[in-house]
């Protein structure tokens, strides 16, 4: 066991498991993004619930959400990791193994605190639905992202994650990756999204997404999601979709602020950085 605070042994020990070659395509890592951005993508700024305080998915009612479908995956990889730093609540385990991961997978440093509560505070538990949905339109991610308190540029940064990995027909219904190289951090979801010719399709389940094939048909097909493909149309974003097509350095920027704000969504600290709405929550529970 290591030492309470020790949090770069905890970085080390996610790093060492993000190799699994029975998994999916060979990683851990795409999953534990996910995880770390489902767990904090629940925020409401208006209502001040939600967010990654009190690790919630751990319990049927958000961690049953149609939404986290597969995320189960990415908390059992942590399991061994918990059990190897017992003091680091699990709401801190999740959004640092996010950080760790786009790191490990060669995108940019992202600024992670410590200080969030297994404490589930019921007041502040959030209604299932808050998670977006693939299917729709730029309008629903507008509302999603504002909703967390989010601007049109952050909105486009962040989307840059779908960069990795890919969709499972048995999760989401949707299915395939948006990049070739899904488990390396870069900008070419953007550079696809911008400079490949995109087909509508409906899948057998009767999903519809966007794919790319090749001419000849053999390789890999690509996918976007319509909320994808609604960056790329819509007027205001599609400048920013260019933006981090042409700039790399200015993506990761921009990526690495817009995600270390989503994992800080319904923490508040005092000047220090120390969390000061996490302990004593009154009417919650434990695990
Ligand atoms: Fe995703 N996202 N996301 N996403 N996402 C999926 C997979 C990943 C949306 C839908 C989906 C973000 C925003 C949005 C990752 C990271 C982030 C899947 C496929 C869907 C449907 C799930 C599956 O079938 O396994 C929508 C509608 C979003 C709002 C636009 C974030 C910005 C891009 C916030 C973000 O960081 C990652 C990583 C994956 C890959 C997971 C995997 O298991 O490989």
């Amino acid at each position: 066991m290591s030492k309470p605070g020790n949090y770069e042994a905890v970085r080390k020990d996610i790093v060492k498991l993000l190799h699994q070659p029975e998994y999916d395509d060979g990683s851990a890592g795409p999953v534990l993004v996910r995880l770390a951005w489902h767990s904090a993508g629940t925020y409401d700024a208006e209502t001040d619930t939600g967010g990654s305080n009190g690790a919630g998915m751990r319990y049927e009612r958000e961690g049953g959400d149609p939404a986290n479908a597969g995320l189960q995956h990415a908390r059992v990889f942590l399991e061994p990791v918990k059990a190897a730093h017992p003091w680091i609540t699990y709401a801190d385990l999740w959004t640092l193994a996010g950080c760790v991961a786009v790191r490990e997978m060669g995108g940019p440093e992202i600024r992670w605190l410590p200080g969030r509560t297994d404490y589930v505070d019921d007041s502040k538990l959030p209604p299932r639905g808050r998670l977006p949905d693939g299917s729709k339109a730029a309008d629903h991610v507008r509302a999603v992202f504002y909703r967390m308190g989010f601007n049109d540029q952050e909105i486009v940064a962040l989307c840059g994650a779908h960069n990795l990995g890919r969709c499972h027909s048995d999760r989401s219904g949707f299915d395939g990756p948006w990049v070739n190289n899904l488990t390396r951090f870069s900008n070419q979801y953007f550079r696809l999204l911008a400079g490949l010719e995109w087909k509508l399709v409906t899948l057998p389940n009767g999903v519809k997404q966007w794919v790319y094939e090749d001419e000849d048909g053999i390789s890999e097909r690509l996918m976007m999601l319509p909320t994808d493909i609604a960056l790329r149309d819509d007027p205001v974003f599609c400048e920013w979709v260019d933006s981090y097509a042409e700039d790399k350095e200015l993506f990761f920027e921009d990526f690495a602020k817009a995600f270390a704000k989503l994992m800080e969504l319904g923490i508040t600290r005092d000047a220090r950085g120390r969390v000061t709405n996490a302990d004593n929550v009154k009417g919650g529970y434990h695990s």
